[in-house]
């Protein structure tokens, strides 16, 4: 079994229970992981991912290995029957195969580039270590999604929830820099598997890829989507049709306590790293409102499910 992307959820709500009760006992199946090696492989910077998906081996009693691909390791080459006489010391041939040999479970972190949108979205690095290694392969955030972490959002969620179906709104929120669009990719598909009123919010232009989006409602104007909701998740990303542009740096679109006072008291959800007063202010995210905290938790146990399953199959 792999974990690449929401689809790979079988039953959202039984994913979502079973995280609930490893949260509560986590030494609970000590013995699954003993004498089995997790490698975690970065092609990008991380906090929360890095620190509880190792976590999660930890508690299922995992030995761990990481290896930042930011610096050491050799650049990857991609393409099949490439001549190698550019940059690219190693195939993917190889690498892969080679690092089934030292490890039971693959974890990979691999960022869209954000210039070439076809590559980005065949997802050429996690399809590649797909191919090409013998083991199991977890994602930890890929060019188009960051299915560990829309887990980790809906279990917060579970344990959040109003006696009421409720209203999420999936917000835009300006950032200086281009951002890729995995974590809203995630959250929509999670979303849809829900039952809620689920709106995106968003300036026009950054629509997210409508393979994602399907017939989830789209409100341009941020202060109509954020009345009566019960969550405001924000999340910052670069265009998807003008492929990982910036179009707009609005701060009108920054959460703030006066949009929060639209909702019905609204949780504010957001993946963090957050930056604060351009993304959200200081008294949204300081407030008793913000339970990003919860969800960085949370991260541990929406690892920790998905290895566990790994290790079972
Ligand atoms: C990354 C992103 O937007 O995909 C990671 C988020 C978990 N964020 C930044 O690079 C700031
Ligand atoms: N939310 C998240 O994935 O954080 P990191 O980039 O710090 O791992």
């Amino acid at each position: 079994m792999n974990y690449l992307t929401i689809k790979d959820i079988d039953n959202l709500n039984e994913w979502v229970q079973q995280a609930i009760q490893l949260k509560k006992n986590p030494f609970a199946h000590q013995n699954l992981g003993k004498n089995k090696t997790l490698g975690m492989l970065f092609f990008n910077p991380s906090l929360r991912t890095r620190l509880s998906t190792q976590k999660a081996a930890i508690h299922l009693g995992m030995n761990v290995m990481v290896m930042n691909f930011t610096g050491e390791g050799w650049s990857l080459e991609f393409e099949d029957g490439a001549v190698m006489n550019g940059g690219n010391s190693e195939h993917i041939k190889e690498a892969a195969a080679v690092i089934s040999q030292y490890c039971d479970v693959l974890a990979i972190r691999a960022f869209a580039g954000l210039v070439d949108r076809d590559k980005d979205y065949a997802e050429t690095v996690m399809n590649g270590f797909k191919k090409y290694a013998t083991i199991p392969i977890v994602n930890m955030e890929s060019a188009a999604g960051h299915p560990l972490q829309a887990l980790a959002d809906a279990i917060t969620m579970e344990e959040l929830k109003p006696a009421h179906r409720p209203k999420v709104v999936l917000s835009w929120a300006p950032h200086p820099k281009a951002l890729p669009q995995a974590v809203a990719n995630s959250f929509v598909e999670m979303m849809q598997l829900q039952d809620a009123d689920f709106v995106i919010t968003h300036p026009k232009g950054y629509e997210l890829h409508p393979d994602v989006v399907k017939n989830s409602a789209i409100e341009y104007n941020q202060e109509k989507a954020f009345a009566n909701a019960d969550f405001v998740y924000t999340k910052n990303w670069s265009a998807y049709r003008d492929y990982g542009k910036v179009l707009s740096t609005d701060s009108a679109w920054m959460v703030t306590a006066e949009k929060m006072k639209l909702t019905n008291k609204a949780y504010f959800m957001h993946c963090l790293p957050v930056r604060r007063n351009v993304i959200v202010t200081d008294e949204v995210l300081d407030s008793p409102q913000s339970v990003v905290i919860q969800q960085a938790n949370n991260r541990t146990f929406a690892a920790q499910l998905v290895l566990k399953k790994v290790l079972e199959k």
